[in-house]
C-alpha cells in the first residue's frame, strides 16, 4: 500500500538502504507517476524530468500510444521464447530495418547485451570472413567509453570503479584517444588482427563529449581501407536524441534513414540500439547490419529467452513510430539549439558554469568547480527543490536530457528554472 504521510520519502530511501544492493547514489527522490516531461514524487511534488531515464524515455513518460499497444499486446501474447515464431517479430524486423537501412537486425533486451552481440558477431567475422587467425582478433574502442557493465564491457573501461576488483578481464581490446583519428590510424597500421573499432558517436557518460565533425566519417574511411568493422553504439545518442535519427547522421534531421543524405550520413557496420528503441517502458534492445556480416551467426550460436518476444517488439515498433510522427528529432534540434543559445547567454554574464555543449537535447554544463568538489551535486538537490530533476556526471558536469516532447513554452520554464538556481551558487 503506497505511504501518504510527508515521510513517504524517507519510508522508501530507507527499505532500499536496508534491502538493496547500494550499487547506487541516487538523488533522495522517489518517484511515483510520469507523464510525458514531467515527474511527481511520493509526496505529489512534480518535477520536469531533465534525465529522461539516461535517454531512454525520449517519447516521454507513458506515452499514451506506446502504453495502449503495450497493454493490449499484454493480455494477448507476451513471450514465446525464439523457440517458436511469433507473429509480431517478422513485421518489427522490416519496420526497423528499413527505418534505419540495413538489411538485418538482432534482438536483444539491455543494452549492455547489445554490445556484447555486436562484439560476437564482429568477432566471428573476422574469423570466418576477414582471415583472422582463431583467439587472435581485436576491437579497437576509446579512453572514457561507457557501453555497459558486463564482465566483458567493464574489462575494457576506463573507469576504475566499474573495473577494479571485477578480474580476470576479458582480452582483445585495444584502446585509443577519444576523437583521434591519427591514434586510430596507428593503431590499423601496427596491428593485422584488428576486427572492429567500437564507439560512440557522442560519449554519454565522459561528460556529453562531442567530438570533431570528421571524427566518425574519418574513423569510416579508415575502417574502409583496412577491412574493419566499424560499430557504432547509438544506445543514448540514437533514436532522436541529438536532433537527428541516429548521431551518426551527421546534420541531416530527416526522420527516415539517412542515405538520402550522403553528404552528412556515416553508416556504420553494426548499429547498436537499446534505450528509446522502448520509449523507456520495457527493455528492447538491438543490433543491425547487412547481411554479408549478420549471416556469420547460425542457429545456437546466440540469442537470449526474453529477445524479441512479442510484447517488446510491439512496444519498439510503436516507440519507432511515435518518433516519426509526432517529428521529434526535429523537435529536438530545435529545442536544442534554443536550449543552448540561453546557457550561453547565462554563461556570459556569469561564472558558476563555464562550459554548454552538446546536440540536440543530449546537453551538459561543465561547473566551474574542482572535479572532485560536490558542487554539481549540490546544483541538483537545488535543482529538485526548484522542481527539476537532473544527474551530474564525472567530473563536475551535470547532464540535460528531457524527453523530446518538451514544448519551446516548458523548455523556457526549464531554463528559468535552472538560470535562478545557478544564480543561487554564484
Ligand atoms: C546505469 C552512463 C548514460 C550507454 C551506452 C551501452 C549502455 C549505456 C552508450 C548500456 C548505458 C546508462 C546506464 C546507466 C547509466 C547510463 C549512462 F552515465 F553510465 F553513461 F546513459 F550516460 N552504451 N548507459 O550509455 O545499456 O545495459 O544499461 O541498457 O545506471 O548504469 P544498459
Amino acid at each position: 500500500m503506497e505511504v501518504q504521510q510527508a515521510n513517504a520519502t524517507q519510508y522508501h530511501l530507507d527499505l532500499e538502504k536496508e534491502h538493496g544492493a547500494h550499487d547506487y547514489h541516487p538523488l533522495p527522490v522517489v518517484l511515483a507517476k510520469g507523464e510525458g516531461v514531467y515527474l511527481w514524487d511520493v509526496e505529489g511534488k512534480r518535477y520536469y524530468d531533465f534525465l529522461s531515464a539516461y535517454s531512454a524515455v525520449n517519447q516521454g513518460h507513458c506515452h499514451p500510444e506506446i502504453v495502449a499497444r503495450l497493454q493490449e499486446q499484454a493480455s494477448t501474447l507476451t513471450l514465446t521464447s525464439r523457440a517458436f515464431h511469433n507473429n509480431r517479430l517478422g513485421e518489427y524486423m522490416a519496420y526497423t530495418t528499413e527505418y534505419f537501412g540495413f538489411e538485418r537486425l538482432l534482438p536483444m533486451n539491455t543494452g549492455a547485451e547489445g554490445v556484447e552481440t555486436a562484439i560476437k558477431i564482429t568477432r566471428k567475422w573476422g574469423y570466418t570472413v576477414k582471415g583472422v587467425p582463431e583467439n587472435k582478433a581485436q576491437i579497437v574502442v576509446c579512453d572514457n567509453n561507457f557501453h555497459g557493465r558486463t564482465t566483458t564491457i567493464i574489462s575494457f573501461s576506463s573507469d576504475a570503479g566499474s573495473k577494479d576488483y571485477f578480474g580476470p578481464h576479458t582480452g582483445g581490446f585495444l584502446h585509443i584517444p577519444y576523437n583521434d583519428l591519427e591514434a586510430l590510424e596507428a593503431v590499423l597500421q601496427t596491428n593485422k588482427n584488428i576486427v572492429g573499432f567500437l564507439v560512440e558517436p557522442i560519449q554519454g557518460e565522459a561528460g556529453v563529449y562531442t567530438p570533431d565533425e570528421n571524427f566518425i566519417r574519418g574513423a569510416r574511411t579508415l575502417c574502409d581501407e583496412f577491412n574493419v568493422l566499424l560499430m557504432a553504439d547509438e544506445i543514448q545518442t540514437g533514436i532522436g536524441r541529438t536532433g537527428s535519427l541516429l548521431a551518426v547522421c551527421g546534420n541531416c534531421s530527416c526522420e527516415g534513414h539517412c542515405e538520402k543524405q550522403p553528404d552528412t550520413y556515416t553508416r556504420p557496420d553494426l548499429l547498436i540500439l537499446g534505450k528509446a528503441l522502448s520509449g523507456g517502458t520495457y527493455p528492447v534492445s538491438a543490433v543491425l547490419c547487412d547481411s554479408t556480416i549478420m549471416d556469420v551467426i547460425q542457429p545456437g550460436q546466440h540469442g537470449s529467452t526474453f529477445g524479441g518476444n512479442p510484447l517488446g517488439v510491439t512496444v519498439a515498433k510503436t516507440a519507432l513510430e511515435v518518433i516519426r510522427n509526432q517529428k521529434l528529432t526535429q523537435n529536438a534540434r530545435r529545442l536544442g539549439e534554443r536550449f543552448r543559445t540561453a546557457m550561453q547567454a547565462h554563461i556570459e554574464s556569469h561564472s558558476i558554469v563555464t562550459l554548454v555543449r552538446g546536440k540536440g537535447l543530449l546537453n551538459a554544463i561543465v561547473i566551474n568547480d574542482s572535479p572532485d568538489s560536490d558542487t554539481a551535486w549540490n546544483i541538483c538537490l537545488r535543482l529538485k527543490d526548484n522542481g527539476l530533476l537532473a544527474k551530474p556526471t564525472h567530473g563536475n558536469i551535470i547532464r540535460f536530457a528531457p524527453p523530446l516532447v518538451m514544448t519551446e513554452e516548458q523548455l523556457d520554464d526549464c531554463i528559468a528554472i535552472i538560470v535562478k538556481t545557478l544564480k543561487e551558487f554564484e
